[in-house]
């Protein structure tokens, strides 16, 4: 059965299933060591969870990115110039998109997105604040190239992928995506593309383990989930939220850790934990210029200008699809 839930399509069995995330949550505590995909930490509850972090005194990557939209736009703009056809890898938020807009004079918006009808709702959003502007919205899975709506054809593009959401790709996947954006806008493109940066680890585990329990509460909602739409029994009260900062690969990291030895089933298969052992649940790397740089050229892309914010914690960056260049 295949419904149409938020427009993104939703392959589920006969009792409403969805059958990727059944696949994904077996297969992640089937692997040793433990691990499921951060894209299922996002269903309602988490989405709300993840504005609620977005708030809290310890998570800064949120201010510190509005901050740079604020007090830099002007360089941006004179960067980028007017009359560009502004593509959003992602629904849009109602914050940074119209810092973004305002400052650049576009000549229409596109926001990508695999979700419809949030999509639809922010791009309602921007067209009622923009009226003159041309909104045209595309349900569209982004990891792939996507064809861009005829009326934009002829407008030089600027892709906007604001909020260090590169940092919860393994660097295989981040390029991936990279190249894709640049099959979706084209050689001459421009990006403007939020990195967050490698900081010190007490700050970074904190943004990522307030003393509110917000991001513990987002990293539980997942356990919630399994157990509702996956007729799971995982004893949540003997799993505690952890993130740590893995050094070698730049990233902080979130898991659930097994306070004791634990035993239970999930869609009828039995699985067991180790007391300490993890289930890994979320990566978010951290970069630094020259690891930014690294990425965003092996995605095709020449970084152009970076910005940061006063305090030296986040990174705009912009870049541009130069023609592809073989000699030195
Ligand atoms: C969406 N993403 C960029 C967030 C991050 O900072 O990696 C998700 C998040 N997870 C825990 N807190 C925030």
């Amino acid at each position: 059965m295949t419904t149409n839930k938020g427009l993104a399509l939703v392959e589920r069995d006969e009792s409403g299933v969805d059958l990727a995330f059944r696949a994904n949550v077996l297969d992640g505590l089937r692997a040793s060591p433990k691990a499921i995909p951060a894209r299922w930490l996002y269903d309602d509850a988490g989405s709300q969870l993840f504005e609620d972090i977005t708030k809290v005194p310890e998570y800064y990557p949120t201010r510190a990115e509005t901050e740079i939209l604020k007090t830099r736009s002007g360089e941006f703009a004179a960067l980028v110039g007017p009359g560009r056809a502004v593509v959003e890898f992602g629904s849009g938020s109602s914050v940074k998109t119209p810092l973004l807009l305002s400052a650049i004079e576009p000549a229409s918006y596109v926001p990508l997105d695999i979700a419809g009808d949030f999509l639809r709702a922010a791009a309602a959003d921007l067209a009622e604040k923009f009226p003159g502007l041309p909104v045209h919205p595309v349900e569209a899975d982004f990891m792939r190239r996507v064809e861009l709506p005829g009326e934009v054809a002829d407008q030089p593009k600027l892709g906007f992928f604001p909020g260090s959401t590169i940092g919860n790709m393994v660097a295989r996947t981040a390029v991936d995506l990279l190249r894709s954006m640049r099959e979706t806008l084209g050689t001459g493109a421009r990006l403007l593309i939020g990195m967050d940066l490698i900081k010190d680890e007490e700050v970074l585990v904190a943004a990522y383990d307030d003393a509110g329990g917000v991001t513990a509460e987002f990293n539980y909602n997942l356990v919630r989930r399994i157990n509702r739409e996956l007729e799971g029994d995982i004893p949540l009260d003997k799993l505690r939220h952890d993130a740590r900062w893995n050094d070698d690969y730049a990233r902080v990291e979130m898991h659930l850790v097994a306070q004791e030895t634990l035993a239970f089933t999930v869609s009828g298969e039995a699985f067991g934990m180790e007391k300490g052992e993890t289930i890994h649940t979320e990566n978010s790397h951290k970069f630094n210029r020259r690891t930014s740089n690294m990425l965003l050229l092996a995605g095709g892309w020449e970084p152009v200008e970076r910005w940061t914010d006063e305090q030296g914690r986040f990174s705009m960056i912009l870049a541009e699809a130069r023609p592809p260049r073989s000699a030195p």
